[in-house]
């Protein structure tokens, strides 16, 4: 009993908190990164800055979007997908920072996914009132690798539902540093985030940046 409080105590690990079959919240998993990750995200949005998209349905996204990897995630008239340009530049996406890659690997393998290999992040931006509706992340070529979520910046509400859009959805508060993990029997699952609240985050003001890494080819 006290040999395991000990042991707890020295190696307490990240907090797991399971959401779902395949789904695992790490509390403040990217926390000791975010100063490393904000200047990366600095220099990221200089050369492919935040633009807020078209659906293809005609409505402008209230969340602003980027990218960085080998691809990135787009929306316009004509649809969803990954694509290796920024259709704002012309040019190449901006390079997925090593520490960007080695998180992602590092969370997923916590998670129960070891070998991540993340071919695009897709950056968001949330001010106060944005919200981003119940979706599946359907637009990859392999399923079979999970998604890597990292929050950062103003809270959250994250909206966690099944497999059809109409199943009932789960919320969760997410807050700056954590991580979400989400492959096997989530991968498909409907999820969105609530409007953002108002609020003045430490190091990122009044915005929530959510990077999300998938393989996507
Ligand atoms: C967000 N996230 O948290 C939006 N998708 O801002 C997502 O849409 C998402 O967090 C798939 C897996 C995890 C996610
Ligand atoms: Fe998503």
């Amino acid at each position: 009993m006290t040999a395991d409080l000990f042991d707890a105590l020295r190696s307490p690990g990240p907090a797991r908190e399971p959401l779902a079959p395949g789904a695992m919240l790490l509390r403040g998993f990217a926390r000791p990164d975010e100063a490393e990750l904000i200047a990366a995200i600095e220099t990221i949005i200089q050369r492919a800055p935040f633009r807020r998209m078209i659906t293809p349905g005609g409505h402008q996204m209230s969340v602003a979007m980027t990218n960085c990897g080998p691809f990135g995630w787009v929306t316009d008239r004509s649809g969803y997908r990954y694509d290796a340009v920024d259709p704002e530049s012309g040019a190449r996406w901006p390079a997925m920072p090593p520490l960007f890659r080695e998180l992602a690997d590092k969370a997923a393998t916590e998670a129960g996914f070891a070998g991540f290999a993340p071919d695009a992040c897709l950056i968001n931006r949330y001010e106060p009132g944005a919200k981003m509706s119940l979706h599946q992340d359907r637009d990859e070529r392999d399923i079979g690798a999970p998604i890597v979520s990292v929050s950062l910046g103003l809270p959250a509400t994250f909206l966690f539902g099944g497999l059809k859009r109409t199943d009932k959805t789960q919320r969760h508060r997410l807050v700056h540093g954590d991580v979400v993990v989400w492959g096997g029997p989530a991968r498909l699952a409907f999820h969105g985030v609530a409007p953002l609240a108002e609020g003045e985050h430490a190091l990122l003001g009044r915005r929530r940046i959510n990077l999300t890494f998938r393989r996507a080819r």
